[in-house]
């Protein structure tokens, strides 16, 4: 397996992961912000952005505009979700093999959720194992979605929470472990410890201001963190490139917020 920094999932050892998945795990309520990131072509333009290091997408998605981008966008395939019309405890359905992915889609990297808490965890648990070991015969890094949340769960953004969830993604063989933002530099610092050798990236979260969010990336930066996979926050915007110039600023060059938003 090559090093993370090896692969195109990485830029000087960053990670910029544009995720674009929300159509399935939360249906077209997260594109009445701004209506035309309903529309994937959009979204994959805003992904050949210089920061943008790949674009998650899920199966169907990727088969039908890749094509058109293969040449300027780093692809990871999602390769389980879930509707938000599910009812039950958290559970994601695998909806893509990583076979499929790599041959036919052509993707560079594999993205999976696990819910660790959830009634369902041994079964996604089982069915990552299978993924990774799948992705490492492909030589494709994989990025794991650790979100706690379901019966044994009560505040899936306390720190020690986090940490377990940063832990989980470098036991089970993550490359790259995506946590919610616990809140703090500390609560991301102990994160980044608990991942070893395996990196850890920030997710995005419901939009909040540039400043707010930009605020909240310098931390990950500063608490060691590898960068983040990012959604609603750059696609929502009217200007999804200013936003990524700033990122850019913030993660690549270690600029300040305050420097990043001049
Ligand atoms: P955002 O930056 O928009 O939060 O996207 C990150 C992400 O992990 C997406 O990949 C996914 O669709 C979504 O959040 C899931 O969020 P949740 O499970 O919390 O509803």
């Amino acid at each position: 397996m090559r090093p993370i920094d090896a692969t195109p999932l990485a830029r000087d050892g960053k990670v910029l992961i544009l995720a674009y998945d929300h159509g399935l795990e939360h249906g077209p309520t997260d594109f009445t912000e701004r209506p035309e990131s309903a529309d994937p072509e959009e979204v994959f333009r805003t992904a050949t952005h210089d920061a943008v290091t790949a674009l998650a997408v899920q199966k169907g998605v990727g088969e039908a505009y890749y094509p058109s981008y293969e040449d300027e966008v780093t692809l990871l395939a999602k390769v389980n979700g879930t509707s938000n019309l599910w009812t039950g405890e958290p559970d994601s359905s695998v909806n893509c093999s990583v076979e499929y992915a790599a041959t036919e889609l052509e993707a560079d990297a594999i993205g999976f959720t696990v819910y660790p808490g959830s009634n369902h965890e041994v079964e996604m648990a089982e069915e990552f194992r299978q993924v990774q070991e799948t992705a490492r015969e492909y030589d494709m890094p994989v990025v794991l979605w650790s979100y706690p949340r379901g019966q044994g769960v009560k505040n899936d953004t306390k720190d020690d929470v986090i940490a377990y969830a940063a832990r989980l993604g470098l036991e089970l063989g993550a490359d790259v472990t995506k946590v919610k933002y616990p809140g703090s530099k500390d609560g991301m610092e102990q994160a980044v410890q608990m991942a070893g050798k395996s990196k850890v990236v920030m997710s995005g979260g419901s939009k909040v201001s540039d400043e707010a969010f930009l605020e909240s990336v310098r931390a990950v930066m500063d608490a060691g963190g590898a960068g983040l996979a990012v959604g609603r926050n750059v696609w929502q915007r009217d200007q999804p490139e200013r936003l990524l110039d700033s990122l850019e600023d913030v993660i690549y060059d270690g600029a300040s917020v305050d420097a990043a938003l001049q």
